[in-house]
């Protein structure tokens, strides 16, 4: 086992939304020259924390504490609508799908609730905002390709919207860095256990 391992924690995106996502990004692929389209399968999620590098032998606490934060959480449906980019899509660097919801409470506060985790067992994630998304490509350019300018494709693409899924998971991902893009592999799933609260009339 390596020493360190580059980890993040994420809500998977179910199989039925993500061949829709990837049926998508094959549509978008004559638009978006030059991108790296994120695999499908199990590649599609929403990342609530990227913690970089964790030492092996601290994971498993990790995990634990990310387990103990996520189970008194209830589960709550999120969206996947709509398309957009980072840092805008005049110059895309990472294209990808809306996260929405009739209301985003639950998701930032099991966001907030995994932060705290995260930061206690001494790993808070590096980056202090919070846009929830799903990434769907990497626009690349360089000297010879000037970025593509991708305001057009999002207009047209505001609408689409893919159906709402049950978030039932918290996962913690490992990511290694290849030729050929990052593959991530689960190291740990935490499932939200507390009771929804029936709405009183
Ligand atoms: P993303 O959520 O926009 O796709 C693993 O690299 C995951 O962590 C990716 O999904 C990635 O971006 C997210 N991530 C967030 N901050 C990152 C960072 N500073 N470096 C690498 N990945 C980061």
């Amino acid at each position: 086992m390596r020493e360190s391992t580059r980890t993040f924690i994420a809500i998977p995106i179910p199989d039925p939304i993500g061949r829709q996502l990837a049926r998508w990004q094959q549509e978008l692929a004559s638009e978006v020259p030059g991108c790296r389209w994120t695999e499908g399968g199990c590649a599609f999620h929403i990342t609530l924390a990227f913690l970089g590098d964790v030492p092996s032998r601290d994971l498993s606490n990790l995990c634990l504490a990310v387990a103990g934060a996520v189970g008194p959480s209830s589960r709550f449906d999120l969206q996947v609508a709509g398309l957009d980019a980072f840092p805008g899509p005049g110059r895309p660097r990472v294209l990808w799908a809306g996260i929405t919801a009739d209301d985003l409470a639950p998701l930032q506060a099991l966001r907030q609730a995994i932060v705290e985790a995260a930061a206690q067992s001494g790993y808070p994630p590096d980056d202090p905002r919070f846009h929830p998304h799903v990434t769907l490509g990497r626009p690349r350019s360089d000297r010879k390709r000037p970025p593509v300018d991708l305001t057009d494709l999002v207009r047209r693409e505001e609408r689409r919207a893919f159906g709402s899924f049950a978030v039932t998971e918290v996962v913690t991902y490992a990511s290694t860095l290849g030729p050929d893009g990052p593959t991530y592999a689960p190291l740990n799933r935490a499932r939200l256990q507390g009771k929804k609260t029936e709405a009183t009339h």
